[in-house]
């Protein structure tokens, strides 16, 4: 049973009030661990260590921070299939994707910002009798709260640039999946980072999250989760005029045209839709199709879906590892139901497996793709972030326009087409921070990433991290 404790000024510390959370391994439902509830006191003593790092951090070379980042992203190379085994067995997740995706890009995340921050520069604005010039200073002390599906991805997508422009951080991981941000605050102290630089306090999100946002000493907060939360976080913060992003919840469309490599679209629409059991801001959870394609596509559709393994996260076969909690799954089984109530067909899973022990135990649910359905119900439009996907037939462009934007949300779409010129008509239209043509979930580091709607305020990835993560100062000279 591992002991997860804060990690303040550089050591770990037990959460002051000395109670424990219990952490469960989803794919057997047993205990792995127990962690820090932290509360405020907790927070205060991370701010207060933050607060004399920063001082020293901001006043550090580029080269200094950049060479930092490079030894952490080391350290997270030398320990890749320790995390990629420890992201499996908090998450859930197969340990294949953990290995092929979650952890490569943890330590992509801090090799991609060292090497920004080597390259960057600011604007330049002269004018006939005097110039100005931008400098951009740290925010001081940012409050990074992250979700449960892509532990340490996303923590380290916000930790990089934020101690890369200069700050020093107070994080909280998520209470289900706490184990790779603990391993993150090793590598700190292993690679005798300075201290303060990072702290990281766990708990529950209306305690130590909450305390994270109220608290004045935090200037900036990064917050990726649902949106009922990001709600809540947007409403403490804006009257204490605090930098916020807010990467929130999606209910992407996934459009395919009858024109589109129908082999590409048939795989690309099984992994947009269940790629880390569907729990991806980003998963195409809506797939229109054009109507003269829809019966042979969802035909394909389902073939591929129900022979998906679902199973042991541990064996490099599995395709579907286990849901976060029993309390998701039970929430994602209600839209199934919910689904067929309202008209739909479920034409695969939705049902629990029947494995082996220990995974008896865990919180396992087959793919489930349910068609029929208005694409203006509730299972239609309501965000389910489970392995389960809606298929609707459309017959015109305007009507999948209609379609795709018929929802509160606005993170992601994915366009199946081989005609550019479409490509480029609905890109253009369709109210999502991202839409990606004939893929989905390619990422380029340096591109914004956000979303529109519900979804979410800002952007971050590349330089819109180091805007977030910075003050932008105009220094106007007259000569
Ligand atoms: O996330 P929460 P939950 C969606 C998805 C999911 C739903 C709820 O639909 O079913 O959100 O998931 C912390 N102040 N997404 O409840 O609560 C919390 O401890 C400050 C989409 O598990 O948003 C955790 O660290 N922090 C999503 C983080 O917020 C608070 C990823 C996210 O948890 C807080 C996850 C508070 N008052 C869920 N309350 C995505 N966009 O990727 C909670 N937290």
């Amino acid at each position: 049973m591992t002991e997860v404790q804060n990690f303040i000024d550089g050591s770990f510390v037990p959460a002051k009030g000395g109670e424990v959370l219990a952490n469960l391994c989803p794919a057997t439902g047993q205990p792995i661990a127990r962690i820090a509830r932290s509360k405020m006191a907790d927070v205060d003593a991370a701010v207060t260590a933050a607060t004399a790092a920063a001082a020293q951090w901001r006043r550090t070379s580029v080269e200094e921070r950049a060479e930092l980042l490079e030894r952490i992203a080391d350290a997270i190379a030398k320990h890749a299939p320790r995390l990629a085994a420890l992201e499996s067995q908090d998450q859930g997740k197969p340990v294949s994707l953990a290995a092929a995706v979650d952890i490569p890009r943890a330590e992509q995340n801090f090799r991609f910002f060292a090497g920004a921050i080597r390259h960057d520069h600011t604007d330049f604005h002269p004018m006939e009798t005097a110039f100005n010039y931008t400098l951009r200073r740290p925010v001081g002390v940012v409050g990074l709260i992250t979700p449960w599906n892509l532990p340490l991805y996303l923590l380290t997508w916000k930790v990089a640039p934020a101690l890369a422009m200069g700050n020093a951080i107070v994080a909280k991981a998520s209470e289900l999946t706490p184990m790779t941000a603990n391993a993150l605050a090793g590598i700190f102290q292993e690679i005798d980072a300075p201290k303060g630089l990072f702290n990281l306090v766990h708990g529950l999100g209306p305690e130590a999250g909450q305390a994270i946002v109220e608290h004045p000493g935090i200037k900036g907060i990064s917050f990726t989760g649902g949106t009922a939360t990001g709600q809540r976080v947007a409403a403490t913060a804006a009257p204490l005029f605090k930098k916020l992003s807010l990467e929130l919840g999606g209910k992407n469309p996934t459009i395919v045209f009858a024109d589109c490599d129908f082999e590409k679209a048939v795989d690309g629409a099984a992994r947009a839709g269940f790629a880390n059991q569907g729990e991806i801001c980003l998963c195409g959870s809506r797939i229109l199709v054009e109507r003269s394609i829809h019966d042979r596509f969802l035909g394909a559709l389902v073939d591929k879906v129900s022979g998906m393994k679902v199973g042991d996260p541990s064996d490099r076969n599995t395709q579907v590892g286990a849901l976060v909690s029993e309390a998701h799954r039970q929430k994602v089984e209600s839209y199934v139901r919910l689904g067929v109530e309202e008209g739909g067909r479920l034409c695969c899973g939705g049902t629990r497996p029947e494995l082996p022990a220990p995974f008896d135990g865990g919180f396992f649910l087959k793919p489930a793709i349910l068609a029929g359905l208005d694409p203006e119900c509730r299972t239609s439009t309501e965000e389910i972030f489970g392995p389960v996907v809606t298929v609707h037939p459309f017959d015109t462009e305007e009507e999948a326009l209609r379609i795709a934007n018929g929802v509160r949300y606005g993170l992601a779409a994915s366009l199946w087409t081989g005609n550019l010129s479409r490509a480029h008509r609905m890109a253009a239209e369709i109210d999502t921070g991202m839409v990606w043509v004939n893929t989905w979930l390619l990422r380029d580091l340096r591109v914004p990433f956000g979303g529109m709607k519900d979804s979410g305020v800002g952007r971050e990835g590349g330089r819109y991290s180091m805007e977030f993560f910075s003050e932008s100062r105009n220094i106007c000279i007259s000569f």
